[in-house]
């Protein structure tokens, strides 16, 4: 257990690792100027014991929620949950379309190649801080990404 934890200590602002688990590949979706929502995706591998992701926190958003996507009738849509479930020696992977952290009123907006800190909290009581690249994610928002356009100096806010 030690080595793993030994391992992400690069990755990991701090941590204190009770749950055994290990976080791959965070990223955080970058979106456009006025846009105030955003969702953060990962693959959260679990050690021996089973423990559940309950909940989290951000400096780049004012409220940070669990969510899933549901299918109904044809119509795709997102709701919150209590919780993602991490059975022992298993593997969740949250990912566009499927389960994410949703990053609710943003601070600022979130652009490709910066970064943002998110902290996760576990049910047994760990959290882990996290360091998430932004990266622009293709799907559910524009789709268009014009070369021709040129750079533009925008407001930021
Ligand atoms: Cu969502």
């Amino acid at each position: 257990m030690m080595k793993k934890a030994l391992a992400l200590t690069a990755a990991l602002l701090s941590s204190s690792v009770l749950a055994d688990v290990i976080v791959e590949a965070p990223y955080a979706r970058a979106v456009p100027p006025g846009q105030t929502n955003s969702a953060a995706f990962m693959t959260l591998n679990n050690g021996d014991k089973a423990v559940s992701l309950i909940g989290g926190s951000s400096s780049a958003a004012r409220v940070v929620e669990l969510h899933t996507h549901t299918h109904k009738d044809g119509v795709m849509s997102m709701r919150q949950i209590d919780k993602v479930e991490l059975p022992a020696n298993g593997e969740v992977t949250l990912e566009p379309g499927g389960l994410h952290v949703m990053l609710i009123g943003l601070k600022e907006q979130l652009k490709t190649d910066q970064q943002i800190d998110l902290t996760l909290n576990f049910s047994d009581g760990s959290r882990q801080v996290l360091k998430l690249p932004v990266r622009s994610v293709m799907g559910g928002m524009k789709m268009s990404h014009n070369k021709g356009e040129g750079h533009q100096h925008k407001h930021q806010n």
